[in-house]
Order: C-alpha cells, then sequence, then structure tokens
C-alpha cells in the first residue's frame, strides 16, 4: 500500500464501488455499521469517517424518535487499513429490541437499523444453499430456489473425462493417461466451472467440522441442520442436511482417486520458471488428480449446461491425495453409524490415498493449464499433519499418534506451537488438523487436548487485541488483503468461534461479531459483502451464471454468497488494475461481474461463512 494515499482517492473508490452495476446502489451512509443488525445483548459498534480530533456527540433514537442512548465517540484518528481518519460509537448499552433505530454522530446520520434477538438466525441457510446452487451434474430445480430464475439445467451431467495431454502453455509435454473418470458431480469451485480437489477438500472439512463441532458441545445448534431443515432434495432421507450437502462433494473427490496399479509420468519436486519440469514414472495408483476443467476459460455469461468446451483431468498432485486423505478419513468416522458402507468406502479411499501420497511426497501441481485455476502449493508438510490427524481421530491407530509427534505442527496453533500452522486456508491446511484434534472427543490425551486447545485461543487471544486497533474493528491488524480476504477473515472468525467454544469467554464471540460486522457493513465501502443482505449488499458478483449484469438474461446472484472482497496484493484483473495504487486495502474492491479477483464467489470463502453464522446463532 502507496503511503501517498489519500482521501479523495477513497471518494473514487466508493464512486467506483458502486458504479457499473446492474442495479442502482442506495447512497453511502456517512455511519458504518452492520446492516443486518445487532443482537440484543451483544456488541454494538459504528464507525464514522470523521476528521474531527475531539470526541462527537452521538445519540440514537427510536422510531417515535425519542432519544433511547447517547454518548461521546471515542476518536480513533488515521486507520491505514480504511485510509480514513475514524471515531467510533459503542452502544452496546442499549439493550432494547427494536427497528428504526437512527444513530447520528455529529452531522452524520445513520440508515435506519435494528436490534434483535438473533439477526443472523437465517444466514446460515442461505449460506448454505450456495453449495445446492453450485452442484454440477444435476438440475437446478424451482422447489429447491428462491426465485424461478435461478433453476437451471443440469450441467457437465455426464462428465467423463480423459487426462490432459500434449503441450501445456509453457510448452511441456504432458503424456496423459491410458484411463478415463466419470466424475459426474460435485460443486462448481466458484464463478467458474472448474472442480479443484483442493479446494473442495478444505470446503467438505469445514462443513463437517461445524457438524463436529455442534455435535461434540451437544449444543443447541446441532439440531439447526437437522433432517429437513433445508431446502434440498435429500430433505426427508433421515440424514443430517448439512451432511448430505457436503456428501454431495464428498462423492465427487472419491471419484477423483487413480485407479490401482496405474504408472504415471508426474513432476516431482521444485518447479522454476523457465527449467524443465521433474517428470519422474511413479506408481500413482491412490493419488488424486488436482482438477477437472475446461480445456479453455469460458466466457461470461455461461449456463453450465451450455459449457462448449471439453473437460479434462489434470495430473494427479500430492496436495490433491492428501486432500482427499484428510476428508475421507473425517467423512469415515461422521458416517460410521449413519452410513457403515459409505464410511468404509471413505476409510479405504483416505488410507489408499494417504499410502500414495506417502510414497508420493513431493509431486506437484503443474501451474500452466489454460481453462483453469492452478490452486499450485509447494509445501505439504501441513497436508501431510492435517491428514494424519484426521486418522488419528477416526481409528485411534497409535501409529498415526507416533507419525504426528514427528510433524512441526503437533499441537500447533495459528501463532504457536513448535511451528505455527496459520489461520485456515486452501494451501495451509495444519489449522485444521489441530482444530480436528481439539474437536473430536478423545482424539488426544488430556494434556495434548489442553495444550492444542491452548495454542488455539492464544492466536484468538492476539487477534482480539488486533482488533482494539482497527478503526473498524476487525480482528486483522494487517494492510495485505488477499485475494478472497473475506474468505481469510472468515477462517480467523473460525478460530475466534473455537476459542469461545473452549474457554466460554465472550470476548472472543464478540471478535467473531466484529468480524461480520464488517462484512455486513461496517467497512469503509459501507457495503454488506453478501449477496441478499443488507441494504447495500453487493450485487454483481462474478459468477458465470449468476451474471445478470453480463446480460439481464441471467439472474442476480440469489441470497447468501459472499464476495472475496477487497484485495490489494493481487490486483490482476482489469477492474482492480484500474483501482491499483488508488485504494487503500480495505478500499481495493468493486462491486463488478468482471473483477474476479475482487468480486469472486467460492465455496473455499461460503464454507467458513456457513460456520461462523451456525456458530453465532447457537444458543
Ligand atoms: O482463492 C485462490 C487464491 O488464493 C489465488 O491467489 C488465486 C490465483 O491463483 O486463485 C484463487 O482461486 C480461484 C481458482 O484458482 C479458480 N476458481 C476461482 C478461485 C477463486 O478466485
Amino acid at each position: 500500500m502507496k503511503k501517498s494515499w489519500t482521501a479523495g482517492a477513497a471518494f473514487l473508490a466508493l464512486l467506483g464501488a458502486a458504479g457499473g452495476g446492474a442495479q442502482a446502489d442506495p447512497a453511502v451512509s456517512p455511519v458504518q455499521m452492520s446492516q443486518v443488525g445487532f443482537e440484543t445483548q451483544g456488541p454494538k459498534t459504528a464507525t464514522v469517517p470523521d476528521t474531527s480530533p475531539r470526541p462527537l456527540p452521538w445519540r440514537i433514537t427510536d422510531t417515535a424518535g425519542k432519544v433511547v442512548a447517547q454518548g461521546q465517540s471515542k476518536v480513533f484518528g488515521p486507520d491505514a487499513a480504511s485510509g480514513h481518519s475514524v471515531h467510533i460509537v459503542d452502544f452496546q448499552s442499549l439493550q432494547t429490541d427494536g427497528q428504526n433505530y437512527r444513530l447520528t454522530v455529529g452531522n452524520h446520520e445513520s440508515r435506519p437499523f435494528s436490534i434483535l434477538q438473533r439477526p443472523h438466525a437465517a444466514l446460515k441457510y442461505d449460506a448454505l444453499a450456495y453449495f445446492y446452487q453450485n452442484r454440477a451434474g444435476v438440475p437446478i430445480l424451482a422447489s429447491h430456489v428462491s426465485r424461478p430464475d435461478l433453476t437451471r439445467a443440469a450441467g457437465h451431467p455426464h462428465e467423463v473425462a480423459a487426462c490432459f495431454s500434449g503441450a501445456d502453455t509453457a510448452g511441456v509435454i504432458w503424456p496423459g493417461c491410458d484411463y478415463t473418470l466419470d466424475v459426474t458431480g460435485g460443486w462448481y469451485d466458484a464463478g467458474d466451472h472448474g472442480k479443484y480437489v483442493v479446494n473442495g477438500g478444505v470446503s467438505v472439512w469445514m462443513l463437517l467440522n461445524a457438524y463436529e463441532r455442534a455435535a461434540a458441545l451437544k449444543s443447541p445448534g446441532a439440531a439447526a441442520f437437522a433432517d429437513g431443515k433445508v431446502n434440498i432434495p435429500e430433505a426427508g432421507n433421515g440424514v443430517n442436511d448439512l451432511l448430505d450437502e457436503a456428501r454431495y462433494e464428498i462423492e465427487f473427490l472419491l471419484k477423483m482417486q487413480v485407479p490401482d496399479g496405474v504408472k504415471l509420468t508426474l513432476p516431482v519436486g521444485t518447479q522454476t520458471p523457465g527449467q524443465p519440469l521433474n517428470l519422474v514414472e511413479v506408481d500413482a495408483g491412490g493419488m488424486v488428480h488436482h482438477k477437472v476443467h475446461d480445456a479453455q476459460w469460458t466466457a461470461i455469461p455461461m449456463a453450465p449446461a451450455d459449457d462448449p468446451q471439453p473437460r479434462l483431468l489434470y495430473p494427479p498432485s500430492t496436495a490433491a491425495t492428501l486432500n482427499l486423505a484428510a476428508v475421507g478419513a473425517q467423512c469415515a468416522r461422521i458416517w460410521r453409524e449413519i452410513d457403515p458402507a459409505f464410511a468404509r468406502q471413505c476409510l479405504t479411499a483416505s488410507q489408499r490415498a494417504f499410502r500414495a501420497a506417502l510414497r508420493n511426497r513431493d509431486v506437484r501441481a503443474g501451474e500452466h493449464f489454460a481453462g483453469g485455476g492452478a490452486y499450485g502449493d509447494q509445501d505439504f508438510s501441513d497436508e501431510f499433519y492435517w491428514a494424519t490427524a484426521e486418522l488419528l481421530a477416526t481409528t485411534g491407530n497409535p501409529a498415526y499418534l507416533t507419525a504426528l509427534k514427528t510433524s512441526p505442527y503437533f499441537l500447533g496453533g495459528p501463532l504457536s506451537g513448535k511451528s505455527a500452522t496459520g489461520d485456515p486456508a486452501w494451501a495451509r491446511t495444519a489449522a485444521l488438523g489441530s482444530l480436528t484434534l481439539a474437536t473430536v472427543p478423545g482424539a488426544l490425551s488430556p494434556g495434548d487436548l489442553v495444550t492444542v486447545r491452548a495454542n488455539i485461543v492464544a492466536a484468538a487471544r492476539s487477534y482480539v487485541q488486533e482488533g482494539y486497533g482497527q478503526g473498524y474493528g476487525l480482528p486483522f491488524a494487517g494492510t495485505d488483503y488477499d485475494w478472497g480476504s473475506n474468505g481469510a477473515l472468515m477462517n480467523r472468525a473460525v478460530i475466534l468461534a473455537s476459542a469461545f467454544d473452549y474457554t466460554g469467554d465472550w470476548n472472543y464471540r464478540n471478535a467473531v461479531i466484529w468480524v461480520l460486522d464488517y462484512l455486513l457493513g461496517r467497512n469503509p465501502l459501507d457495503r454488506s459483502y453478501v449477496t441478499g443482505y443488507g441494504d447495500r449488499p453487493v450485487l454483481n458478483p462474478h459468477h458465470r451464471f449468476w451474471a445478470h449484469q453480463a446480460d439481464p438474461a441471467y439472474p442476480l446472484a440469489p441470497a447468501g454468497a459472499l464476495s472475496g472482497g477487497p484485495n490489494n496484493r493481487a490486483m490482476s484483473d482489469d477492474v482492480a488494475k484500474n483501482l491499483s495504487g488508488r485504494c487503500a486495502p480495505q478500499t481495493c474492491w468493486a462491486d463488478d461481474i468482471n473483477a474476479y479477483a475482487l468480486n469472486e464467489v467460492a465455496i473455499n470463502w461460503n464454507a467458513p461463512l456457513v460456520w461462523v453464522a451456525a456458530f453465532i446463532d447457537d444458543r
């Protein structure tokens, strides 16, 4: 971020964000707060850009215009992440449910807002509906969507794919393989129609962990997704609907596994641009294809059923193989009693994958295929830890514990342990292993359980502190907003929420609210990044079917999809390039379907949104 950034540029960024949409945006509010409302007893904060060095008087009026709360703002001053000089108003003391409250700070007046018992009650269902609506292989039916224009024909209903062969964009010749796989099903990754095992694995894990967390706590939330609660075709089959949705992807992941006895020529070790790949023939049986996607990128708009491109399997990788090892193990313990045959299938696949990864420890994804994202990862020590933790939690086999103890991540938290895990991310999965060990009853000895939970709580404690240093209250102190920053914040909220679960300390839950408030409107763009939520929701995410902005014959997005969010690190699309250098970190974003680096939607961002929304309403 350039230091020379000015308030004028902020204004331009706001205009950029508001302009060009298929639907008119309401005016930017001078008072930024959650546009969805506040919990009766929860934290209530608003941020007001104002350069006054002295506190401003504030008051809240109710529907009748009566003043129900008042005080003085806290002068925060210049805030690097937003580029604004701001004041913060804390009105947690107002604990009377109501609608049409207004907050006036100095001469700035907010939109009407509400205080409710459970303002986030619907979010978990809308966030989960994202997954049904991005299913491949089946038609999206009127009975399961909120508007007729969201229905569509099945995309890729007979997806029998051959392996990529021939030259990639860097001129590397790939030999292909002598089999095809029927990989019909699963979820499309994002705005594109690719299906990537690496990202699919972490997304499934997140949904399954939401289930395991609530089950272990025996909290009211354990019933939130009980059979029939979610409007999906499987409702009524006697199985929890969150599990039904996750299984739709697991079945696809299982299909991506290489048959036994197959030898493939794969790139082993470091890949240096400009240098030839180290292509080695290996025993690839049990490995997992990294991804399946179109031979070439398709245009926007594009309903999945209209995709004219051939679908191809791309070479197996160690990362994809360990994703299946991890999620297969998680599946095996969850379905053990629900569907023993499926559980056995999952465990067999998991163990086959794990053995294959041990044989092929450093097979990296090729970075030069057209038509899809790379999800290239260079370090698999975190995936090994994650998969081993899942297998231990499922089988209790002491051999896995012995192996786990040799990992630098053993019992690590995001910021501490022998090696810090970082927050969960598609390329950083060690935190998932630690969360599983901290969640699944009996996975660890009591002493080790205390340690892993303490390491997770230590990160949460530090994140809360970060929040106190932010003008918009975000428990993230950095000024690097990566591709999918909103998804990253959701993953951080999972850490904060888990710390609340382990300790009962409400400060951690409050910090989860800070994250939700930011996503739902308390941000310098006055934007709700969740479609269908708030007064100024994102309208034009980068998505090939929810492509109303590109062509009015296509639908607007349904409610509950999370925009990737501000990105000042990899401003690669044309809209982002235009903003580059003249936006503060939290304002490097635009509501434009072409802004794939800023405004795409994706399974790995919506999955932690489901987790967090379920957590926050779990009372
Ligand atoms: O989320 C991914 C992000 O971390 C990467 O920086 C980016 C560029 O490689 O790719 C993102 O993932 C995209 C994937 O490659 C293809 N489908 C859409 C995903 C979200 O933008």
